[in-house]
């Protein structure tokens, strides 16, 4: 289902990586509702392997091993605690399931999980789902490692062992049931919908099937007969047989190409320029609008991991970043999301990131650290919180005020400087050029004074940034040196003074 039922015309999702649910709770009503985020993507809430070698990575979580909800962020009345918080200021919660396989097949045989719970990976036996050996597709795979070797052929792909992860049998009615009913309680207990890991791996039929046997979601928060929000998680950048389109009847899916454009784009690599970005979207050939979740960077190709490879613009390069993420949020293309990271020790060896899988801030034996909040707004431990930077948080305000809005006003040096607005309601202004910028734009928008919202804020009657004055005919000046901290301009009519 391709509606995240998002509330109070608010559009933007956030994904907290890792944070533990008591700091996800506190945030929805200290900051995401307050700013207008729409809904939060939490980090795989079930029951998971805990590794020491390397030490409790943060991709521990993709490997499950029941479906009890206790993990690295919290037990299960934490976990409901926070889905309640949330809902009750109208903040959505999305859950990354990962149902394509358990743990590792390496991943041996004892209690070193998240809730303590009992597992064997060589007897493939879960006892407290149950899942067994017979549960597992094996027998289906006809690769010699057992693993997918080649991507060119669907049927390992579905039936093989991704990078070793023990296969699930999403064929049998009562592996579906198991996973449906792990799904089914999060539903009940108020989730808005899902984020599917790794669904290049399931056939579209299995997941159909299992989708289906979804509750409608709690009334307590949503209208009655509402289907839970689904994004799967298929990273199509063209050149394999599995494509996105196999799966845009059962929910939207992620469009990796969006992202690894956008920082190819920004970086100006392989001669690539923003003007060339008119026809954003469906004219790029990207996947429809109304099947896509887009996003700048996300939990995988921010450190290496997935698809994008260097391109890919994160917070380590946070002057490119926030210009990607908020021409993202203004363009009206696709469901957004945007990343909340934290922070590693990077170390690259011929190129390679060899610290790719240190887990979230923690207190050194896997437990992860709270998110302190520091008097500038800030997080601190480590915590990046791209969400509360003021270039991305006032983005996110104005995805929201332009909402509905057609992509008007398109202007261009033929280079890297543009602009557009969206109908009346906000205009935004690109210099990624090496030299200034200084243009007089029909902006659409209503004449005034505007506060910039990229530099500053409104703050009561002024602006603490830049101030734009619109005149009686929509025009405006704009001024972007290429040397200004970011250099980008926004208002929307909320920001009008
Ligand atoms: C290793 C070897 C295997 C070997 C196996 C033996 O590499 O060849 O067979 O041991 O047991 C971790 C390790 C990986 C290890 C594996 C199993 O990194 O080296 O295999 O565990 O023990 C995340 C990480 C993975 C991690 C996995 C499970 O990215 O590195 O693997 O979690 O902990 C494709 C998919 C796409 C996927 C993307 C990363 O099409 O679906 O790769 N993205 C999603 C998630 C991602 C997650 C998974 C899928 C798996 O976004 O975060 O992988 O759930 O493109
Ligand atoms: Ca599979």
């Amino acid at each position: 289902q391709h509606n995240p039922h998002t509330k109070h015309g608010r559009t933007a999702i956030v994904h907290l990586f890792e944070w533990r649910w008591a700091d996800i709770a506190a945030e929805c009503e200290r900051f995401l509702a307050p700013n207008g985020y729409a809904g939060v993507q939490i980090s795989p809430p079930n029951e998971h392997i805990t590794l020491t070698t390397p030490w409790y990575p943060w991709w521990q979580r993709y490997q499950p091993t029941g479906y009890n909800l206790c993990s690295r962020s919290g037990n299960e009345n934490e976990l409901r605690d926070m889905i309640t918080r949330c809902n009750n200021v109208g903040v959505n919660i999305y859950v990354d399931v990962v149902i394509n396989h358990m743990c590792g097949a390496g991943g041996g045989e004892g209690t070193h999980s998240s809730c303590g719970g009992w597992f064997s990976a060589s007897r493939k036996d879960f006892p407290s789902i149950p899942f067994t050996n017979m549960d597992f597709n094996d027998h289906k795979c006809r690769t010699g490692s057992g693993n997918i070797e080649n991507y060119g052929d669907p049927n390992q792909v579905r039936d093989c062992r991704l990078v070793g992860l023990l296969d699930l049998a999403l064929e049998k009615d009562c592996v579906r049931g198991k996973v449906a009913g792990f799904m089914n309680k999060l539903v009940d207990m108020g989730v808005a919908g899902f984020r599917v890991d790794a669904c290049k791996h399931m056939w579209p039929g299995d997941l159909q099937n299992t989708l289906g046997r979804l509750h409608n979601l709690n009334t307590k928060w949503f209208s009655g007969g509402s289907r839970p929000f689904i994004y799967q998680e298929v990273i199509d950048l063209g050149g394999e047989p599995i494509t996105s389109r196999e799966y845009f009847h059962l929910g939207r899916v992620t469009e990796f190409k969006y992202g690894a454009k956008l920082g190819t784009i920004f970086r100006k690599w392989n001669g690539e320029k923003l003007s060339y970005t008119k026809s954003w979207g469906e004219g790029y050939g990207f996947m429809p609008d109304g099947n896509a979740l887009v996003f700048i960077d996300n939990h995988d190709n921010q450190r290496g991991h997935g698809a994008g490879g260097a391109a890919i613009a994160t917070f380590w390069d946070p002057r490119i970043h926030k210009m990607a993420v908020a021409y993202m949020l203004a363009h009206p293309y696709g469901v957004a999301r945007v990343m909340s990271s934290f922070r590693w020790d990077r170390n690259f060896v011929n190129g390679k990131d060899q610290n790719d899988w240190i887990g979230p801030p923690s207190h050194g034996n896997g437990a992860t650290k709270p998110v302190p909040i520091n008097p500038d707004q800030t997080c601190g431990d480590g915590w990046v919180c791209e969400h509360r930077w003021r270039q991305i948080k006032n983005m996110a305000t104005f995805r929201n005020v332009v909402n509905g809005q057609p992509h008007a006003n398109w202007w261009d040096n033929q280079s890297n400087q543009v602009a557009f607005g969206r109908g009346n309601r906000g205009f935004i202004v690109f210099n990624n050029d090496d030299w200034n910028l200084d243009v007089t734009l029909n902006t659409g928008m209503p004449g005034g004074t505007y506060c910039d919202v990229v530099s500053g804020n409104k703050d009561g009657g002024r602006c603490s940034g830049k101030q734009i004055q619109v005149g009686g005919d929509g025009r405006a000046h704009f001024k972007i040196s290429n040397k200004d901290e970011d250099p980008f301009v926004a208002i929307h009519a909320d920001s009008k003074l």
